[in-house]
């Protein structure tokens, strides 16, 4: 990667394409469309507010699907880097995913920040406390805490805030490398990380199945499933 200074902090972002080998469809695929609705239509506060049972079907389908799924080579090439890196370099590794499955938690991965939420999470938008849920929400179980049937997929929608922005642009900034894995460059902020980890003095990785929209921010992009490119990677900077 050029002329660098000495990599101890590392941030990875990761996206949809690093789940797509374990069988998990990305956003993009299949035209973005999800019996014919496009994603950005029903991952909206107003999709819900307007048609609550089309987006909690969604969401109970594909909560029910990542529990059937396994993590592959790149989940357990992340977790293997976090575990050995800082015993060999001092410096941290932290994950940001813009994920909603636990498949980074079940190969061994534990600094995670789920930037856009956890589909294994129901938000009670009555008491604001946000329960384990493994079910479907559909049929309007009550809160566990507070019993009213107000419960919410826990996943960050189009116009909403990501969550735990204040510690993902700290890592940043402190990153002597931030890479990006499986995803699009679509959807913001995560889309603009890259450039405020380069601005900020970090070097850049992508690693992806093509280019994506923000290829040309990056210092250096390899191209590949995330299953072979990743452990490569890794083993890479352990060796
Ligand atoms: C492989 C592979 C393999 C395949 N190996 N790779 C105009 C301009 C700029 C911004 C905006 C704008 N208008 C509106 C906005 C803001 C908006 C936005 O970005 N919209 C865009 C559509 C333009 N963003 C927001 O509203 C966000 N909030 C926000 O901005 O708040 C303001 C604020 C921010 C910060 C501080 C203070 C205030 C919220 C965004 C929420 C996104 N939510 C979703 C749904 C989550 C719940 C759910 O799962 O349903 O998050 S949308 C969806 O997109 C999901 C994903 O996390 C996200 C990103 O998708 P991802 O992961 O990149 O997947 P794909 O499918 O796009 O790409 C897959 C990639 O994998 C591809 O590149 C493939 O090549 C690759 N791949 N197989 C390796 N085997």
């Amino acid at each position: 990667m050029g002329d660098m200074r000495e990599i101890r902090n590392i941030v990875i972002l990761t996206g949809a394409g690093v789940s797509a080998e374990s069988g998990i469809d990305t956003f993009r695929s299949a035209g973005g469309l999800w019996e014919n609705h496009r994603v950005e239509d029903v991952a909206t506060p107003d999709a819900f507010a307007r048609d609550p049972n089309l987006v909690l079907r969604f969401y109970d389908m594909r909560r029910a699907a990542i529990q059937e799924k396994e993590p592959n080579a790149a989940h357990v090439a992340l977790a293997r880097l976090e575990e050995h890196w800082p015993q060999r370099t001092g410096g941290k590794v932290l994950l940001v995913t813009q994920n909603v499955d636990d498949l980074h938690e079940r190969g061994g991965s534990r600094r995670v920040i789920h930037m856009h939420g956890e589909h294994l999470n129901a938000w009670c938008t009555s008491c604001d406390v946000r329960s384990r849920w493994w079910g479907p929400l559909i049929d309007r179980p009550p809160c566990p805490v507070c019993s009213a049937r107000t419960l919410r997929p826990d996943v960050v929608w189009f116009g909403e805030v990501p969550y735990r922005m204040g510690e993902i642009f700290a890592a940043l900034r402190e990153a002597d490398l931030f890479v990006s894995i499986g995803t699009s460059g679509a959807v913001y902020p995560a889309a603009g990380f890259v450039k405020n980890a380069r601005e900020l003095g970090a070097q850049t990785l992508e690693l992806n199945l093509e280019r994506s929209q923000g290829s040309h921010h990056f210092h250096e992009s390899r191209l590949g499933p995330a299953s072979e490119v990743v452990p490569a990677w890794v083993e890479e900077l352990l060796r």
